[in-house]
This record gives structure tokens, C-alpha cells and sequence, in this order.
């Protein structure tokens, strides 16, 4: 039997009460996107990853079924064994494309997921194990950054970190160049990180992959209220919040916010705090951010990898690139 999953016992609690004490104290009022996936924001995220206006998953899908074996021989040049490490796995609706034609190829690896719900992970685990029970799995209970340290384990195996479905536009522009400088110290070189990046497209495209018809978006966000109101004994009424979204072109940002619907104000019980709205009143919940190709290979060079593969859908919607340290 496999090992058990690794749990970094975060103190997710006490982190989104940091979050919700701090955010909902600054002008404009803010929470961290990070904070979504809970057992019914995951699930509300699979769901949306199913959802017509939501080509992302669906790009990203063609992508690696058109170019698995490109993707394993650039992994796995004459076969040398690997570690795939992925970095924000969720529920690896996309990665199984790979899992299981590398399987299918003999590839020598081993896939140590990473991600920040444990039920999306122990979901995606389950299942890993009972269709390859040979794949030798590491899962980790643990949020990106813990993850680096997964990374800089040395061994003689050449480490693949997997970084799909565009998690990378959550990051602040220098949030990124932070953290793929991370990545670059941690590695060794000829190690390989594949990212996914949503692309910048017609304007109406990406605004309606984040205002679905379903409403599946907007049940997303209001669901980080559904969460503080649990965890933290809040009264946020659901109903006295609209979703909102914007996509600016000139910068690539699609950003979410939780808008107030008239003057009210919430108790946050278990931090003791009031927090007062105005109607119309915003927090700002997500960016989303859309890349250039210009961007993503300035990313590269400024963190010092080189891009050595590039791989995209039909439509040129969204791209998985290979950076080489
Ligand atoms: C999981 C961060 C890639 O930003 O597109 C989907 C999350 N938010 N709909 C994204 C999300 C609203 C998603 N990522």
C-alpha cells in the first residue's frame, strides 16, 4: 500500500482568520482567492471546470491529449526516471491524461501531488491508486510554498513540477517572478517546471468564463462567505451579496468581487469584530491573470530558465510551457 498522505497541519483555521481580520480592514476590502476550497468550493471549482464558458480546463485538456508523448520525452529523454511534483493538483481531472499515458509507456516516475484541500486530495489519491496501483504516489496536505521545500529534496532523479490550469494567474505580476524565482534556487539545473497559462483572447471570452450563465462562479465566490460564517461564527447573508467581475485587456487582470447589496453590517463572532458595508460597498476576492507570450518568456528569462517547449490548443486559448532550470 501506498504512504499516507503527508499533512503539514496547516493552520488553515488560523490562517483565514488572519485573512478575514486584515482584509475586511482595509480600504478596498479584500480576501485571498486561496481561501476558495473548502469541500464545497472544490467541488463548486469541479464543476465549473465542466461548465461550457469555462474553456480553460477544456484547452488545457486538448493540449496534453495532443502532446503527451512530446510532453514525456521532453520529461524523459531515453527514459531516465523522474519525479512529477504538481503543485496545486486539485482533483487531477487533467493530469490523469498524463498519469495515465506515461503508465501505458512504462515511463519510469513517481507523482507526489500537492494541494491545499485535503478532500480534493484525497479524492484524487483514491483514485490515482486503484487505476495505477503500481504508480508509486507521495501526496502532501500543504499550500504552494511548503511545496518548494518538496522541490529541493536532493535526488538523483530529475524533478518535473507540474503547475497547470493557469493557478499562475492568482499571483500578483511580482508575486510570479517571486515565486519562479523560488522555484529556480530549489531546483537543480536541467530540472523542468510545465506551466499552464491562460492567454489573452477576445475580452468577452474571458469575461464570460468568470460570469457563466449557471451561475457557477458566482456560487464559487459567495461561497468563501459560506466558509467565514462557518469557521469563524459570521452572519454574512448570502443573499445581500452579488457577484461581480471585471476583465481589463490592457493588463490581462479578470478580477472577482463580492459586491454589497445595501448598507449592512456583519459580526464576525470568533473575532470579535463588526464589519460595516456600504451599499455597493466591493471585496475583491480574485485576479485572474491572462498572459502574452512576451510575458511568459520575459518570466522565464528574468527568473533564469529557458523555455524550451510550447505547446497550445486549436484555438490558441492556452498554452503549457516547459521552462528548463
Ligand atoms: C483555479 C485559479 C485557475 O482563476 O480561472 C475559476 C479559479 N475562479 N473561476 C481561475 C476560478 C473563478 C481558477 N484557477
Amino acid at each position: 500500500m501506498g504512504a499516507a498522505i503527508v499533512d503539514s497541519q496547516l493552520p488553515e483555521s488560523a490562517a483565514l482568520a488572519d485573512e478575514v481580520r486584515t482584509g475586511l480592514q482595509t480600504t478596498p476590502k479584500r480576501l485571498s482567492s486561496r481561501f476558495f476550497y473548502d469541500a464545497e468550493g472544490s467541488r463548486l471549482f469541479a464543476e465549473i471546470m465542466h461548465s461550457p464558458d469555462y474553456y480553460l480546463t477544456r484547452s488545457e485538456y486538448e493540449i496534453l491529449e495532443t502532446h503527451k508523448a512530446d510532453m514525456l520525452r521532453q520529461f524523459s529523454p531515453g527514459n531516465q526516471p523522474f519525479e512529477l511534483v504538481e503543485l496545486g493538483a486539485g482533483d487531477g481531472l487533467k493530469t490523469k491524461i498524463l498519469l495515465g499515458f506515461f503508465e501505458s509507456q512504462k515511463a519510469d516516475f513517481t507523482y507526489a501531488p500537492i494541494d491545499i484541500s485535503a478532500d480534493a486530495l484525497d479524492g484524487l489519491v483514491a483514485d490515482v491508486r486503484r487505476q495505477w496501483p503500481d504508480l508509486q504516489v507521495n501526496p502532501r496536505h500543504d499550500d504552494y510554498f511548503s511545496a518548494l521545500e518538496l522541490l529541493s529534496q536532493e535526488t538523483d532523479n530529475r524533478k518535473v513540477a507540474l503547475f497547470l490550469g493557469s493557478n499562475i494567474g492568482n499571483f500578483a505580476p511580482d508575486d510570479a517572478v517571486d515565486f519562479y524565482q523560488q522555484l529556480h534556487d530549489r531546483l537543480q539545473p536541467g530540472d523542468i517546471v510545465l506551466t499552464g497559462f491562460d492567454l489573452q483572447k477576445n475580452p468577452a471570452i474571458i469575461h464570460t468564463a468568470y460570469n457563466d450563465r449557471e451561475g457557477l462562479t458566482k456560487a464559487f465566490n459567495l461561497n468563501l462567505l459560506r466558509r467565514i460564517n462557518r469557521e469563524l461564527e459570521a452572519n454574512f447573508d448570502l443573499d445581500a451579496f452579488d457577484h461581480y467581475e471585471t476583465y481589463n485587456p490592457e493588463n490581462g487582470e479578470a478580477r472577482s468581487y463580492l459586491v454589497s447589496q445595501k448598507v449592512q453590517t456583519v459580526t464576525i463572532k470568533a473575532l470579535d469584530m463588526q464589519v460595516p458595508f456600504q451599499p455597493g460597498e466591493i471585496i475583491h476576492t480574485e485576479i485572474s491573470r491572462k498572459f502574452s507570450r512576451t510575458q511568459i518568456e520575459q518570466l522565464a528569462q528574468q527568473t533564469g530558465f529557458s523555455v524550451t517547449a510550447w505547446f497550445t490548443d486549436s484555438q490558441g486559448y492556452f498554452a503549457d510551457v516547459v521552462f528548463e532550470r
